[in-house]
Parts: structure tokens; C-alpha cells; sequence
């Protein structure tokens, strides 16, 4: 048993003066490789020089120890109270702010970390207030992120280097990484991490990787971060060579539930698992006759007792000749209300699989009696992989503008972080990863915000950085879809990779669901997906006003055009363009706006350190080239059916 200590913590500082300013001034033009992410530097031999009066009576935990380092370390102000009440608990805190000193109150050790975390927030966003009251509760209680990492050290869809996760080395040997990618996520409020890509191997539950698992758990907890994994629905004929995984099968039930048993008994606060069963060739509860809700269910049952979850994807789509925008809901929308109370569905916020836009998955609209989560996928597998800037925020909020905040129960972001020297491969692909962790906590906070908090903590207060770049990032993504996908178009990647454009990509053995053609359908007559009641109608699934809105090629949104009709190459757009003409404009506009952002970055370099100054003016390049490709090549390969000239106001294809 811990020893339960009492103890107040008084440590003296002898200058209170506000250093706010200095602070700013020394972390501008530092060298920086972007291993810092946004946190204050951790500087023990400024800690002794300036270290602020904190105060705490009660259990010193591991969590309030850490809380006290961080204020120690990074605060510059008032003595600080951190007091933990009684009541509810809840990751919530309340800061209160006099003349003479900081209050930090929760009812819990995790909310007093996030209370501190914040407060140094608003400290390096130039906001501190002498007289402020604030409260924050976060609105989504499972705030998770999900590696798609596989156990030889690759990341599926990972465009940062290597996993994080040296599972050769673990459990002996602890990388300072698994610390400071906690603290990260602690400090924007994340509590759950997958470690495991959803396309499991078996191994993840033997007992050697548990051990491993239950090392980093170790290292996470105090942060406030539950460990969760993905798990193969075949592991018990894989692992034990059981003959069956039919989940009704006594046998299978016995052998999950002793393996629960095990990992709980490693693992006390373990999160519980994250399924993809049936999905892209992983096994599942179908392959017995069992439906979805079967499956998930028995998983449910033996992990309640332990108050543990089971997070069920409903990304699956098969190779028949239903529309795949379809099929997710086709298979679950009939098993509403069948889930067990500790089963979470987790569906991807769009109805195909993460296209630079798409509209919100009907399923959220279509299963009541159910809880529901959303996928979202922070690593950029459609969006240019870490070489595009490409700020999420705002098409997260375009989820969320159709989709009302309550509807779903909590977020999964599928993770954008491996070993590079700066976390996410590219600078600004941390503020992806920052801007998920804002948003899990408070789904209402604007994208230009969150962009404006990242900004000044990662790189520098100067108001005309700030404003430039954050221009860039809210205008980052409309751009990208502009110079990939406009008008509603999606899916018309190369094969297999995901980077460059391959709308002419059209195999005989290739499943025809995986193919561009079968998704831009161009032709003589024209361009885009006929999903009307005309066409596959899978605008029925959504709610009768806007199977409506979008069932209509009048009334149908324009950047959703393609996705849900069949459109002349003549046909008159809302600006009275053709939509030929439309089209050429506006992968035009992709590619003008990626050179703007090259102008406005190479004025920034005055603010910004050399390091990172020219690794995103490189990037930056290759974006700007990407862009190009992109225009020509769909432009050039849709000319061959529209047979129209491409407006001689805009650049020629190379
Ligand atoms: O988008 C597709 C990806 C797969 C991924 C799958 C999924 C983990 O291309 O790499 O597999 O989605 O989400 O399951």
C-alpha cells in the first residue's frame, strides 16, 4: 500500500514580479526541432532561480506531485493554492485569481493537473487576468486517441517515423518519450490511448506483451491516461488454438474471460478494447452467423465487472454492388438499441473513410438507442501525409455543425505521432494532435482559437505571426480540398498509397469498391456519384429534410455536388459557371492559395527560429508542387470526357 503522506508544500520564491513577457522573449527565436511540442521547456536550473510558492495540503499523489513540478517549473505569478474538494468527481477545475494569489480547485487529483496545465496556458497566450474566475469541465468524459501501431514497430497510415512504442525494449527499458508524449496529452486533457493498430495482432494479449502493456500503463496513469487495446476477434484460436471464436461458444467465453481476469489483474485501471471486426479481412463475429451486437456484447459482458468498455467500429463495407456509402448502415442501423450499456460504436465521421470532406456518416442520425462515438483521423492518410499543411480543426467542426455535440458520447482520434524528432513528422501536424485534445474537452472552442493558442505557445506571441499564420491554417484545409477533391468528389487516390491523385486508376482483378472510377464516375455525360433516389439513394438514410436538401441537385449543398449526383459537364452552378468550368476553378484555387501561403511563410521568418523556419517553407514546396499535380491530373484526365477547353484565365497543365 502507497504511504499516505500529509504534507504542505510551501516553497519560497523571493521575485513574484510578473515574467510573462521574458518568458515570451526567450522561447521565440531559440533553436527549436519541434521536440518541444507546445509545453514549457522542463529547466530544472531555472526552476531553482524562479521557483513560485505552491501550496497543497492533502495525499501528495503522483499526479499533484507532477502538477507541482509543472507550476514550479513554468509559473510566473502569484503564490498558487491547489486544493482538491469534496463532491463529484470530476475532471473539471476551477481557477480563481486574486491580486495576491491562484486558486486551483477540483474534486480530483487529474482535474488539479488539468487545472495547472491550463492556467500555464493562459500564462503563454498572454491572457492572465488578476481577477478571473474560470471553470472547465470537459464535455466528453473518453477523450482517446488510437495508434494504428503494429507490434514490429511500423504505424499503418503513420507518416512520422517509427511507433513510439520500442515493445522489443519494454518492459526493462522505459523511453523518456512515454513520459513526455503523456504529458503532452495531459496537458490537453486526452485520458485514453489505443496502443495498437485496430488491425490487431493476436500477440497484443499474450502474456509477454501485457507485461509490456502494463509497463507503459505504469507511466501513463499518473497523467491521467487509461490504456486501452485493439484486439483481434480470432485471438482465441490464434494465441490458444481454440477451434472456434464464435462468440456464444462456451469455450470462447471462458477464454476471454480469463484473459480479462489476467489483465486486470496486471492492469487495474485497464480501459477495456477497441474492435474492428468483419472489416477490410479481420475476423469477426459474422464469420459464426453472429451479428455485430453479438460480438460486442460478450466482450461487453465480462468487462463490466471491471467497469472496463468495448468500443465497436462500424467501419465496414464489403465488395458487392451496393454503394459503399451504404453498407455501415445497412449492417448496424438494424442493430439499434441491441448494444449492451458498456458498448461504444465508433463510426468514422463520414460515410466512405476519411476523404478530405465528406458529409457526416447517416449512422449518427440513425441509431438513438445506442451510444455513439466518433472516429476522427488526426494522421493525415487523405491529406497529404505529413508533408501538406493541413490544419483539422475546421472540418471537425464541419462534423459537428451537422451532427449536435450530444449525439455522440465520446471522440477517437486516430493518432498522427510517432519517433520523429518532432512528434507528427511535420511542425504544423502538431496542432492537429493539440487541436483533438481541445476539441475532445470542449467540442464548442472555434478552430481559429485553438489555432491561436497553439501558435503562441509553439512558436511566438508577435500579433503579426499570429494573425498571418492563422490565417494560413483556417484557410489551410478549404484549400486542400480544392487542389484534391472540390465539389464533392472523393476517393480518386493513387492505389494503394493515398498520396497522389490516380482518377484514372482502373484494374480488372482490383475489387471494383476500391477503385476511383467506381466513386468520380465520369463520362461524356458527365461527373460524380448518383446516390439521389435515382441513383443508389443513399440520400434516404438521412433524415427526411435533408434527404431532401441533398436528394436535390438544385438544393443540394455545392462542395456535397459530386458527392451526391450524376452532374453535366454544362450544368449550370449557383455562380452561373459550368461545372466544368467550376471544377477547373477551383483546383485553380487550391493551388493559388498553397502559394499564397508560401508568400505569407517566408515573411515570417524574422519570428520564426531557422530550424523550423525552413523545414515548413520545404514542406511548403512540396505542397505547392503536390497542388500542381493535382489540378493536372484530374483536370487533364476529366478533359478526356468533358472535351471542354480549361478557361484560359487560369494556369495551363505543365
Ligand atoms: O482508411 C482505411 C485505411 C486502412 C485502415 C482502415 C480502418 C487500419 O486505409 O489502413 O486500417 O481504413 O480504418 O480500419
Amino acid at each position: 500500500m502507497t504511504k499516505i503522506k500529509y504534507l504542505t508544500i510551501i516553497v519560497c520564491l523571493s521575485n513574484l514580479m510578473s515574467l510573462v513577457a521574458q518568458t515570451r522573449m526567450e522561447s521565440s527565436l531559440k533553436e527549436n526541432d519541434g521536440s518541444q511540442l507546445w509545453l514549457p521547456t522542463i529547466n530544472v536550473s531555472k526552476m531553482k532561480e524562479k521557483t513560485p510558492q505552491i501550496s497543497y495540503q492533502g495525499k501528495l499523489s503522483k499526479t499533484i506531485s507532477i502538477a507541482i513540478f509543472e507550476l514550479q517549473n513554468a509559473w510566473r505569478g502569484q503564490p498558487i493554492i491547489l486544493e482538491k474538494t469534496r463532491g463529484k468527481k470530476t475532471d473539471g477545475f476551477t481557477i480563481s485569481s486574486s491580486e495576491r494569489q491562484i486558486q486551483i480547485v477540483s474534486t480530483t487529483d487529474v482535474g488539479l493537473l488539468y487545472g495547472t496545465y491550463h492556467l500555464l496556458r493562459i500564462q503563454n497566450t498572454g491572457i492572465v487576468d488578476k481577477n478571473c474566475s474560470i471553470t472547465e469541465t470537459p464535455f466528453y468524459e473518453l477523450r482517446i486517441l488510437n495508434h494504428w501501431d503494429n507490434l514490429d514497430g511500423t504505424i499503418e497510415r503513420g507518416y512520422a517515423g517509427k511507433s513510439l512504442w520500442n515493445w522489443s525494449d519494454l518492459p526493462d527499458t522505459l523511453s523518456p518519450h512515454y513520459k513526455e508524449y503523456a504529458r503532452a496529452n495531459a496537458s490537453i486533457g486526452i485520458n485514453g490511448t489505443v496502443l495498437n493498430n485496430v488491425n490487431a495482432s493476436p500477440e497484443i494479449l499474450s502474456d509477454n506483451y501485457l507485461k509490456k502493456v502494463k509497463a507503459l500503463a505504469n507511466i501513463f496513469r499518473p497523467y491521467g491516461i487509461r490504456v486501452y487495446l485493439s484486439v483481434n476477434f480470432a485471438s482465441p484460436i490464434k494465441l490458444s488454438g481454440l477451434h472456434t471464436a464464435d462468440p456464444l461458444n462456451k469455450e470462447v467465453i471462458q477464454w476471454w474471460k480469463k484473459k480479462v481476469d489476467q489483465i486486470y489483474d496486471l492492469i487495474p485501471d485497464f480501459g477495456g478494447f477497441l474492435v474492428k471486426a468483419n472489416s477490410e479481412g479481420q475476423p469477426g463475429p459474422c464469420d459464426y452467423g453472429r451479428t455485430h451486437a453479438e460480438g460486442a456484447n460478450m466482450l461487453a459482458k465480462i468487462l463490466q465487472p471491471y467497469h472496463g468498455i468495448v468500443m465497436w467500429r462500424a467501419f465496414v463495407y464489403h465488395a458487392t454492388n451496393d454503394d459503399r456509402a451504404k453498407q455501415a448502415y445497412l449492417e448496424f442501423q438494424p442493430l439499434d438499441g441491441q448494444f449492451h450499456k458498456n458498448v461504444l460504436v465508433q463510426i468514422k465521421n463520414g460515410p466512405i473513410d476519411f476523404q478530405p470532406r465528406e458529409p457526416y456518416n447517416p449512422l449518427f442520425s440513425a441509431m438513438p438507442n445506442s451510444q455513439l462515438m466518433v472516429e476522427f483521423q488526426i494522421t493525415q492518410e487523405y491529406l497529404g501525409f505529413s508533408n501538406h499543411l493541413v490544419y483539422l480543426a475546421p472540418l471537425w467542426k464541419e462534423f459537428f455543425a451537422s451532427v449536435p455535440f450530444h449525439t455522440v458520447k465520446a471522440i477517437a482520434g486516430v493518432a498522427n505521432i510517432g519517433s520523429d524528432k518532432n512528434w507528427c513528422g511535420h511542425h504544423f501536424a502538431q496542432a492537429n494532435w493539440y487541436a483533438f485534445g481541445r476539441i475532445t474537452w470542449n467540442p464548442s472552442l472555434s478552430p481559429e482559437k485553438i489555432a491561436d493558442e497553439w501558435l503562441k505557445q509553439t512558436f511566438t506571441n508577435e500579433p503579426q505571426f499570429v494573425t498571418s499564420v492563422k490565417n494560413i491554417m483556417m484557410q489551410s484545409h478549404e484549400a486542400a480540398v480544392n487542389y484534391m477533391m472540390p465539389l464533392g468528389l472523393h476517393h480518386i487516390f493513387a492505389g494503394e498509397h493515398h498520396y497522389g491523385p490516380e482518377p484514372w486508376y482502373n484494374m480488372l482483378n482490383v475489387r471494383q469498391d476500391w477503385l476511383p472510377v467506381y466513386y468520380h464516375k465520369a463520362d461524356s455525360a458527365g461527373i460524380g456519384f448518383n446516390r439521389s433516389s435515382t441513383g443508389s439513394n443513399a440520400t434516404a438514410h438521412y433524415p427526411d429534410s435533408l434527404c431532401q436538401l441533398y436528394g436535390n441537385i438544385k438544393t443540394c449543398p455545392e462542395k456535397y455536388l459530386l458527392w451526391f449526383h450524376h452532374v453535366p459537364w454544362t450544368y449550370r452552378m449557383k455562380n452561373n459557371r459550368t461545372l466544368w468550368d467550376e471544377l477547373c476553378n477551383s483546383y485553380d484555387k487550391g493551388v493559388q492559395k498553397v502559394r499564397f501561403f508560401q508568400q505569407v511563410w517566408d515573411k515570417m521568418e524574422p519570428h520564426v527560429d531557422t530550424r523550423r523556419f525552413k523545414d515548413v517553407q520545404t514542406k511548403l514546396k512540396i505542397q505547392s508542387r503536390d497542388a500542381v499535380w493535382w489540378k493536372d491530373a484530374c483536370l487533364l484526365y476529366f478533359q478526356t470526357f468533358s472535351r471542354l477547353p480549361i478557361p484560359y484565365e487560369l494556369e495551363r497543365p505543365i
